[in-house]
């Protein structure tokens, strides 16, 4: 399935911080080790593992945030990210993730943020496009000699992620952030954390401050069992959510008729056995169905996957060939949170490589 690989696609539901690199990872555990810094003993047996609960998945992301609390380590992850999902042939990402304060090094949530954009900037090897423009400027696949003359191109923009262990007021704080970043192509806000952990409700002022001001809001939704939350959250009709998993039938019915988009992590929700077998995955009736529909990786470095990959997983799983897929990829355009400008870009790139996968 090469065509898989080379197919463009849109990227909706990565977190930073989850999509390390392996190699990078293992550079920046044994750097502390080395020095003494962290005994990773009790959590061997967590990295080891290839299938990770919902539970220890966040342990491990705790143990991924020690390693990536200084600036220049955000910078470098940030570029690395970008620069690999840019060879998979992703040419629109949304990347999230949870600003940080660090006192230890003198980081604030802003300059976590600085950090990030730096990262952005310092990538020479693709063509990257993460500052909103006004509509009547370049595009960057109309601007541009045909693709396979240059470099790869890729749009980047960027929401910040609420934890669910944070507290009323830092979600409010990620909230002003993201508005003072929007000239940089911060667009939106994501609530995700631990799903086990929290009341969603501390949050609702910070997310409605962020509806009202123009931000997208998307929502991890149903990652566990939570039937009030999962109808309270789809009450209020978030632009986008992620995961889906745990939705009782009338969640079902609510989410169809509200056509909110669903970002799908395949790969996420079988090694978390949070869907117990990918046969009876709700990508297969929400595909059936017509919802709007994005696959996403979620966490690539975590479940040691890629876009790619998860395109594969779902032709092989549910019978889809290269044209379906290539639809797929296509109509996620139309859930992205950039502007109609950037929208035009894409629709017009993939209607020129189309008959490729017709
Ligand atoms: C909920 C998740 C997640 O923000 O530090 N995160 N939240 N469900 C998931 N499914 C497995 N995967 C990742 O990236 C890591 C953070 O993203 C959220 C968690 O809060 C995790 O700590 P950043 O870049």
């Amino acid at each position: 399935m090469e065509w898989c690989l080379s197919m463009p696609k849109v990227e909706l539901h990565a977190h930073l911080n989850g999509s390390i690199r392996d190699s990078t990872l293992l550079e920046l555990t044994e750097g502390l080790i080395r020095k003494g810094v962290m005994d990773i003993s009790e959590l061997e047996h967590i990295i080891r593992k290839y299938n990770r609960s919902v539970a220890e998945v966040f342990k491990l992301f705790d143990l991924i945030h020690i390693l990536t609390t200084d600036h220049t380590t955000v910078t470098r992850i940030t570029k690395e990210v970008i620069e690999d999902f840019a060879t998979e042939n992703v040419v629109y990402l949304e990347l999230r993730t949870t600003p940080k304060r660090n006192d230890s090094v003198g980081m604030t949530k802003r300059s976590y943020v600085e950090a990030v954009l730096k990262g952005l900037r310092s990538i020479t090897s693709v063509e990257v496009d993460f500052i909103p423009h006004c509509e009547d400027s370049k595009s960057l696949f109309s601007s541009l000699p045909p693709i396979g003359h240059v470099r790869k191109r890729i749009y980047v923009r960027l929401l910040l992620s609420i934890d669910r262990r944070e507290t009323a007021e830092a979600a409010m704080e990620t909230v002003k952030l993201a508005l003072e970043m929007r000239p940089f192509g911060v667009v939106g806000i994501d609530l995700s954390g631990n799903p086990s952990i929290g009341d969603w409700t501390t949050y609702l002022p910070a997310l409605k401050f962020a509806r009202e001001q123009g931000l997208y809001v998307t929502l991890h939704c149903g990652e566990v069992p939570n039937s009030e939350e999962i109808k309270n959250m789809l009450d209020f009709r978030p632009q986008r959510i992620g995961h889906a998993c745990h939705l009782e039938d009338e969640h079902w019915r609510q989410l169809k008729s509200s056509k909110i988009p669903v970002e799908i992590c395949l790969t996420s929700n079988i090694r978390t056995l949070t869907i117990r077998s990918i046969h009876v995955h709700h990508f297969g009736d929400l595909y059936k169905a017509k919802h709007p529909l994005v696959l996403c990786t979620d966490d690539s470095g975590v479940f040691s996957t890629s876009l790619t990959e998860e395109y594969k997983y779902a032709a092989d799983s549910f019978g889809l060939g290269r044209r379906e897929m290539f639809e797929l990829s296509r109509n996620g355009i139309e859930h992205i949170f950039a502007n109609s400008q950037v929208k035009e870009d894409l629709r017009n790139f993939f209607n020129s490589v189309a008959k490729k996968y017709g």
